[in-house]
């Protein structure tokens, strides 16, 4: 009886103790949680457009790495024809989000085509695949697409969300174009939109405004959110080469290698000098989205429409049919803090994550 009542009085000291343990250990995940809640829950949400070229691989790293840090939180990422053709648009994002660790992003497939055809082929700024057709040990998982299209997918989250999550468009606004004619809402939905895009100003056409016309045309004339847009012009400004990007040292891990590769595999297709211009446009632009007062230096606001006849169509012009200027057209940029916060992005990408090599063969 004795052994049996020490037994039990130890049982009920032990399974004080594990309770107490236990209370001290949920209060502890509960201040972690609510500290985590309460200090760095991302206010800011966003749902990112791409079509799959090098600089959009570049925009993505600076914006999952904010994502990783808890600064924003990525939606989703939707895929449109642009650089290359649709497949390789989504296999390009699912190869990073597998570089970096994060396939638990949703990925969606959305337009393989414009809204009108056209007459002569488009440029391949970043060969036919969109990266530099690299050649690799394995293909992508294709499993990780999701088989909701696009444009559902964004209405869901943002009619469950009205006025909290930003898009931002990477490529032509073809995707954008058709949300807007499926559905009534899906512009009022949105808290912004940043878009890289659009010459203003000049007569010289911008490639994702060329690529789709009518669909930059309707998202600039009927969008009620405010847009933010960085054109053209105001990226060539940029006096970056392709020796800025290549001295970058310091930084070896599997996102970066990838991307290194694709550039430096570009830079001896196309027969480039060392001292040409090397554009970054899309990273540019997810700098702005994530960092809008240190990095925008000047701008002005606008209605703008889109010319859709020869000549220059695509050119992105005023539209004096409207009174409100909802449209921000950046002018000048922070170059110095943005190449900084691009480094550090490639740098910190892969920090407490299992990023994976994605097996270049050449
Ligand atoms: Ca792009």
């Amino acid at each position: 009886m004795e052994t049996v009542k020490r037994k039990v009085d130890f049982g009920v000291f032990s399974n004080t103790t594990k309770m107490l343990k236990t209370l001290c250990f949920l209060a502890v995940i509960l201040h972690v949680t609510t500290s985590r809640l309460i200090f760095t829950k991302p206010d800011k949400r966003v749902i990112i457009d791409v079509d799959g070229g090098i600089d959009d691989y570049q925009a993505l790293t600076i914006l999952i790495n904010a994502d990783n840090q808890l600064m924003i939180k990525i939606e989703a990422i939707i895929c449109t024809d642009g650089n290359t053709e649709l497949k390789n648009v989504e296999n390009n994002v699912l190869r990073l989000l597998q570089a970096a660790d994060r396939t638990d992003i949703p990925v969606y497939s959305g337009s393989y085509e414009q809204i009108l055809p056209h007459k002569e082929e488009m440029p391949k700024w970043y060969g036919e695949d969109g990266f530099a057709d690299l050649k690799y040990k394995r293909e992508p998982n294709r499993y990780l697409l999701k088989k909701e299209l696009a444009q559902v997918a964004v209405y869901n989250i943002i009619s469950r969300n009205p006025g909290k999550v930003s898009l931002i468009v990477l490529g032509p606004q073809t995707n954008s174009a058709l949300g807007f004619r499926i559905y009534q809402k899906y512009g009022e939905y949105l808290k912004d939109m940043h878009i890289m895009g659009g010459n203003f100003g000049e007569d010289e056409v911008e490639f994702n405004f060329l690529f789709d016309p009518e669909a930059a045309d309707i998202v600039l004339t009927t969008t009620k959110c405010p847009i933010t847009m960085f054109t053209w012009q105001a990226c060539a400004k940029a006096n970056f080469t392709f020796g800025t990007l290549f001295n970058i040292t310091g930084i070896s891990n599997p996102v970066w290698n990838l991307m290194e590769k694709a550039e430096r595999k570009l830079f001896k297709d196309n027969k480039e000098s060392i001292d040409s211009q090397w554009f970054a446009c899309d990273p540019v632009t997810a700098a702005v989205y994530l960092y809008p007062e240190e990095t925008i230096l000047s701008s002005s606001q606008h209605s703008l429409q889109v010319k859709l006849s020869e000549p220059n169509r695509g050119l992105t012009v005023d539209d004096d049919s409207r009174t409100e200027k909802q449209i921000k057209v950046i002018e000048k940029v922070d170059w110095k803090f943005f190449m900084t916060g691009f480094i550090e992005s490639f740098k910190k990408i892969c920090t407490n994550r299992i990023c994976v090599d994605q097996g270049v063969i050449s």
